[in-house]
């Protein structure tokens, strides 16, 4: 049966507000965890994904999770170990202990940062591509893939790894111009991965069809998922203001951007 009631971590984020918002027309409901209050929110769970017997409180008697909850930029080590990687491991044990059958994890376009883009001509970077973290935050996106591996190999606990591109409301620079997904898009990819019958650990690139695309969405689009926006209608304003991205420059030249400088690290 199609999942009802899912678990949002990471609810008071940019993305998690965008979801909140577009997900119940999908007839969800939604239960709400951060470790910051969300707003307007008073039945929402303030909790840290440290906080392991408020993890499984949380997950108990959901129909899946939509793991969004972490640091979502480059961060000291120690930082992105206790939150992304210990934290999804304490949310990965948490369904495992309460048969929560799959977990929608919000991966990273950073898994693979250090991928060159693809130029004009050349095929697009497919969805088996190794793995390239451009940051210890890329890195830990990569643990959550293994990670999520793992489960389903010994656990039989599903999950769908979603390498988001750059979920915003409108595309703020030119790069992501091809790596937009637009919050539509957005809740539609998730809508997919949550309803996919038999999905094991599938990995799927996160991006609306936008015309200047460097990934291959097969996979999104095996789940189901039929993206229904295009960057392209941005690109001539933010190309006036930004000009075309320069191949020598290395935030230029790699999908993960201005993450490969970070902490700077090239010599421009
Ligand atoms: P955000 O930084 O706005 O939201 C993340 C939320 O997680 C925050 O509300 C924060 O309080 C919460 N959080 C952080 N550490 C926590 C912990 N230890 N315990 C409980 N809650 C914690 O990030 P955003 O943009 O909403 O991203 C959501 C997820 O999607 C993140 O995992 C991010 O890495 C991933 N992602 C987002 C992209 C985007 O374009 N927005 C692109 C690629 C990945
Ligand atoms: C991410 O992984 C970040 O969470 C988000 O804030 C953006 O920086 C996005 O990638 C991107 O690559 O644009």
């Amino acid at each position: 049966p199609a999942p009802r009631t899912v678990l949002l971590t990471g609810a008071a984020g940019g993305l998690g507000t965008l979801m909140r918002s577009l997900l119940p027309e999908y007839g969800y409901t939604l239960r709400l965890f951060d470790a910051r209050p969300v707003e307007g929110e008073p039945d929402a769970i303030t909790a840290d994904l440290a906080d392991t017997a408020a993890l499984r409180e949380a997950v108990h008697g959901v129909d899946a999770v939509l793991h969004l909850a972490g640091i979502s930029l480059e961060a000291p080590f120690e930082k992105i170990l206790k939150a992304n990687i210990e934290g999804t491991y304490n949310l990965y044990e948490a369904a495992r202990e309460e048969g929560v059958p799959r977990i929608v994890f919000a991966s990273s376009n950073h898994a693979v940062g250090f991928t060159p883009a693809p130029r004009a001509g050349e095929a697009l970077i497919p969805i088996d591509t190794p793995r390239r973290p451009d940051t210890f935050y890329g890195l830990s996106k990569s643990f959550g893939e293994d990670l999520a591996q793992l489960y389903w190999d010994k656990h039989g606990l599903e999950t769908v790894s979603v390498r988001i591109g750059s979920c915003f409301p409108e595309p703020t620079g030119v790069r992501m111009l091809s790596v937009w997904m637009s919050p539509a898009d957005g809740a539609r990819l998730f809508h997919a991965a949550l309803t996919a019958e038999q999905v094991g650990h599938t990995v799927v690139y996160g991006s609306s069809a936008n015309t200047r695309l460097w990934w291959d969405l097969t996979t999104a689009r095996a789940l189901g998922y039929e993206p229904q926006d295009d960057s392209e209608s941005y690109a001539a304003k933010l190309i006036a203001e930004q000009g075309e991205l320069d191949p020598r420059n290395p935030a230029h030249s790699h999908l993960g951007g201005h993450f490969v400088n970070d902490p700077p690290i090239w010599p421009y």
